[in-house]
């Protein structure tokens, strides 16, 4: 498929906390969309592969300690890094569904008592997504899930933090849904919410930058 002038791909983030989800319904997405003949990606931040990444994956895997500072700025470098193929993609009109982005960026480390305002900063001037949409879920029935890894971050008193601070950067645009439903259900919902972005951002809806 050719992109053209006028038709992007749509932006499309997915947030929420360890457990809700997240990661099967953005691969069920990429499926669907890709089976109604669009151009599609599937990215997700952390991206480990790159050298900033693997940073980050070490800190993760508590194979390195470092500064709740410094790891919020890699995290953030780590969609700078990534920020010019993303407004390339967009505009040549492949849509991406990205699995975590700044909002997991201000919402993990303000969690841990960082100023927000101060982590909101380096995100600025980042590609602002189309839509955000957060599968919501309770701390507690995300833990009864199970499957919580070794990973740093990964335990119910964080998560509950966590969950606060999305709170906080919650804005009227996101879409809210219901992560405790059906994984079918949820689908569904995701499903029509997607393919409208995908067909306003056809249409000519402008790119925008953070914080919008
Ligand atoms: N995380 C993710 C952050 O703390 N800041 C960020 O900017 C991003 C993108 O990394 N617990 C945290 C949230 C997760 C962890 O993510 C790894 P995943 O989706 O499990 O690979």
């Amino acid at each position: 498929r050719i992109g053209n002038i006028d038709s992007r791909g749509a932006l499309v983030v997915l947030e929420g906390l360890d457990r809700c989800g997240k990661t099967s319904q953005c691969s069920r997405l990429l499926s669907y969309l890709e089976g109604l003949g669009h151009s599609v990606e599937l990215w997700r931040f952390p991206d480990r592969t790159t050298s900033v990444g693997q940073m980050i994956s070490a800190y993760l895997s508590n194979e390195s300690h470092l500064d709740d500072h410094t790891i919020h700025l890699l995290f953030s470098a780590n969609r700078w890094e990534k920020r010019s193929m993303m407004e390339a993609k967009l505009k040549a009109g492949t849509t991406l569904i990205v699995d975590r982005y700044s909002y997991s960026g201000v919402a993990f480390s303000s969690a841990k008592g960082i100023d927000i305002e101060w982590c909101k900063a380096p995100e600025i001037g980042l590609l602002a997504p189309d839509s955000v949409l957060y599968l919501d879920i309770p701390p507690e029935k995300a833990a009864e899930r199970g499957g919580y890894g070794g990973e740093r971050y990964e335990h119910l008193e964080f998560q509950r933090k966590v969950a606060q601070c999305y709170q906080m950067l919650r804005d009227s645009s996101w879409k809210i849904i219901d992560a405790c439903q059906s994984i079918e259900d949820v689908e569904k919902q995701l499903k029509e919410i997607v393919l409208d972005q995908v067909t306003a951002c056809k249409k000519g809806k402008p790119l925008s930058l953070l914080w919008s």
